[in-house]
């Protein structure tokens, strides 16, 4: 892919990481958008509340998370899947704010994605101790599509691994701003974040928030 090539040049540029094959870190990405992807977030959540979903084995997740967009990522004891319906609510989840569009366009364009058009967008919110541990991204239809994430808030330990659950994974600190672009080959890789430690933002006031924009449809 000829795209990825160039993005991977561009990687060498200081604010720029890359993490492998069509994995990029971009520091400090957000800027001055920020407050009002927290605002965004306020309003999405007003509408369809942050909650603590269940696993299908029925634990109760200790990340909280609400979704805006086409449809939404829900789990429980059914299953994941993606729902064009809160379930809580019973109503259509809140719309993908244009600002967000934007954003994860922008974003993606920067990892050699062009016309990312996200149909979903997860919102994480991770207080003191809540943490994800190793899984993979695999309910989405359309996997040629990249992930976009946002993070904002309480810095937190991101854990990226390998194709395998296996392969030991490699730490990286993520702080308020950072976004990361993932597709091609490492779209299907592990990945996981260590339990959030105590703290206070500025913006966030004692959490962590993580925007995952998707396509989870074809
Ligand atoms: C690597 N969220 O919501 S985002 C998730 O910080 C999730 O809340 C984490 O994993 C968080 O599913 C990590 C970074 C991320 C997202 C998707 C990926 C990394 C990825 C898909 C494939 C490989
Ligand atoms: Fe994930």
């Amino acid at each position: 892919m000829q795209s990825n090539f160039f993005a991977e040049l561009a990687a060498d540029s200081g604010d720029c990481e890359t993490l492998g094959p069509s994995a990029l870190l971009l520091r400090n990405f957000l800027g001055v958008e920020a407050d009002a992807v927290m605002q965004a977030i306020e309003n999405i959540a007003a509408r369809s509340p942050f909650r603590h979903m269940r696993t299908p084995g029925g634990f109760r997740m200790s990340v909280a998370m609400t979704n805006c967009g086409k449809v939404g990522w829900v789990s429980d004891r059914n299953g994941y899947r993606y729902s064009s319906t809160d379930p809580e609510q019973e109503q259509s989840w809140p719309a993908m704010p244009v600002l967000f569009g934007t954003l994860a366009a922008k974003a993606a364009a920067r990892g050699g994605f062009a016309n990312f058009e996200p149909d979903a967008c997860l919102i994480n919110r991770y207080e003191p101790g809540a943490r994800m541990t190793l899984h993979q991204d695999k309910d989405e239809l359309d996997m040629t599509a990249p992930i976009v994430s946002v993070s904002l808030g309480l810095p937190a330990t991101f854990q990226w691994g390998g194709a395998s659950r296996k392969d030991r994974p490699v730490r990286y600190q993520l702080s308020s701003g950072d976004v990361m672009v993932w597709g091609g080959p490492s779209r299907l890789n592990y990945h996981g974040v260590a339990a959030l430690k105590d703290g206070t933002h500025p913006l966030t006031g004692p959490f962590r928030y993580n925007l995952t924009f998707r396509k989870a449809l074809k």
